[in-house]
């Protein structure tokens, strides 16, 4: 690590099991920084919100200016934060849990408005931090302290979802794969507009799919980003409940749309004149 990630570190104890992947999203995160400091983005304009889980604790590991909201509450939260300072790049860390099942409304209504801000879950498929219950991401048959007998429930595909919500960054990015996710991380926070990466992110102490990963996931070519057709193939090359497929991780989707924020502001301007 260089001095200039050191920065970034704090004085709060870690309290990630260690060898967790999302010491992996930490790092990339911390890269981020440093490498859009080096284009003049200073690291006082970017703030990051997380909502509470395992994920959210990363704002404690990060000398960023951040804000802690509810369970299930970030995405919202960023939002009134880039309305009133549209200048900050914001960036939202949440689970799966947080943000497909109790928040799964704003992550909808935020990909629709295109609102410009980049989220980014850690999607472990399991509900971590509250001892591995299923969420909306775990496959079939998965069995966790909700679930002892295997939930009976198929899972949905988060990508289709915001795609569908008329998202305008759809990507997957994979913890373990830290430069890559690192650099999709800065195409998403330069993207105006809503950007999202799903970040497949095992956790080794109640959902570990960490070697499942490893034999499957590849980076995909970028190309033809503007066609919902073809992002749609993409995501489905791999069904989450199916385990014989290889998995895509990259920009699937990419569009440039007005944002909510300069729509707004553009509605505001014209009732005043
Ligand atoms: C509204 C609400 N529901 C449930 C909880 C309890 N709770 C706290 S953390 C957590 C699990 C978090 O899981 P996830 O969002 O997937 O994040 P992870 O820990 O896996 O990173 C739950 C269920 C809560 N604090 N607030
Ligand atoms: S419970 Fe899972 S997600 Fe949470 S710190 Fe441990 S390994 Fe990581």
């Amino acid at each position: 690590m260089d001095n200039k990630q050191n920065k970034l570190d704090t004085c709060a104890e870690n309290t990630w099991c260690p060898g967790c992947s999302n010491f992996g999203i930490l790092t990339a995160l911390k890269k981020v920084v440093v490498s859009l400091e080096k284009e003049g983005v200073k690291k006082e304009k970017i703030v990051v919100v997380s909502g509470i889980g395992c994920s959210s604790k990363i704002i404690d590991y990060l000398n960023l200016n951040s804000f802690s909201s509810l369970h299930g509450r970030p995405i919202i939260s960023a939002e009134g934060i880039k309305l009133g300072n549209p200048n900050l790049k914001v960036i939202v860390c949440a689970g799966d849990g947080g943000t497909y099942n109790e928040g799964i409304s704003h992550l909808i209504h935020a990909a629709k408005r295109n609102t410009d801000i980049t989220v980014l879950v850690h999607n472990n498929r399991t509900f971590a931090l509250t001892t591995g219950q299923f969420t909306a991401t775990s496959p079939e048959g998965f069995k966790g302290s909700s679930t002892p007998q295997g939930s009976v429930e198929e899972p949905f595909n988060p990508l289709k979802l915001v795609l569908a919500s008329n998202g305008t960054f759809v990507a997957r990015g994979y913890a373990m794969r830290i430069d890559h996710l690192k650099n999709l991380i800065i195409k998403a926070v330069k993207h105006s507009g809503f950007s999202f990466i799903d970040i497949l992110q095992p956790c080794i102490s109640f959902f570990n799919t960490t070697s499942f990963y490893n034999q499957r996931i590849y980076e995909t070519e970028e190309k033809n980003l503007d066609s919902p057709k073809e992002a749609l193939k993409k995501i489905e090359e791999w069904q989450y409940n199916k385990n014989n497929s290889k998995i895509p991780i990259g920009i699937f989707y990419k569009v440039q749309k007005p944002t909510f924020e300069k729509e707004l502001l553009k509605g505001l301007r014209k009732k005043r004149s």
